[in-house]
């Protein structure tokens, strides 16, 4: 796992389709797409699913669905992100698969040990920075918890949370493979540059390094 990630909030696309800036991210250069819904039914979000599933093919990105291993399941997607109150990673991995790519969010300290013993293919450190997006954190990681986690996980590192183009450039220094946002993409004004601008400074970091 390497480069941009997005991750989606209908609410925050306004009145654009999601699959308009789905797209958009993408073509910016998002090299991953996380589906996360909280509120739609489940019919509705194996719709969308399999609809997004479609559009991402050609530019060969793969999808990922939050939570919900039945909906990955019912609609093929390439891969699941659980967090630590959903679905235990092994039971996920029966599930999906050996390819699927099964991500697990990390809050604490003692969920990074954990993790070690998993064969996930990255750990999401969540949040990086506190953010209005998702108010249910355990308190920040910072760039001082991406720098520690960084030196004890075998796994490639997802940052998330609070995360944009001022600040990106840090999160790749202290650590991060890959990073994943949300507003920074969906609530932009014009989501592919937004995507653009934002991938460019993670792989000139991933470069640095
Ligand atoms: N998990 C941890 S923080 C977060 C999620 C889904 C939201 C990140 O949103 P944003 O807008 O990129 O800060
Ligand atoms: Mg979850």
């Amino acid at each position: 796992m390497r480069g941009l990630y997005l991750v989606t909030d209908r609410g925050l696309c306004g009145r654009r389709p999601l699959e308009e800036v789905v797209i958009q991210a993408v073509k910016g250069g998002a090299s991953y797409v996380q589906l996360r819904e909280k509120e739609i039914s489940t019919r509705f979000f194996v719709e969308e699913a399999r609809r997004i599933k479609k559009l991402l093919e050609p530019y060969k990105v793969p999808l990922i669905i939050n939570d919900r291993v039945d909906v990955a399941l019912a609609c093929g997607a390439q891969g699941v992100h659980i967090g630590q109150e959903d679905m235990p990673y092994e039971i996920v991995r029966k599930l999906m698969g050996p390819k699927a790519i099964i991500g697990l969010s990390v809050e604490t300290w003692k969920d990074v040990e954990t993790s070690r013993k998993l064969d996930v293919n990255y750990i999401g450190v969540s949040p990086v920075f506190a953010t209005p997006t998702k108010s249910d954190t355990k308190g920040a990681w910072g760039l001082e918890g991406l720098v520690k986690i960084k030196a004890f996980s075998r796994h490639p590192l997802v940052a998330i949370g609070g995360i944009n183009e001022s600040n990106v450039r840090e999160v790749v220094k202290a650590g991060a493979d890959c990073v994943a946002v949300v507003s920074a993409i969906c609530a932009a004004s014009t989501p592919e540059a937004a995507a653009r601008g934002i991938n460019k400074i993670i792989n000139s970091a991933l470069q640095e390094r």
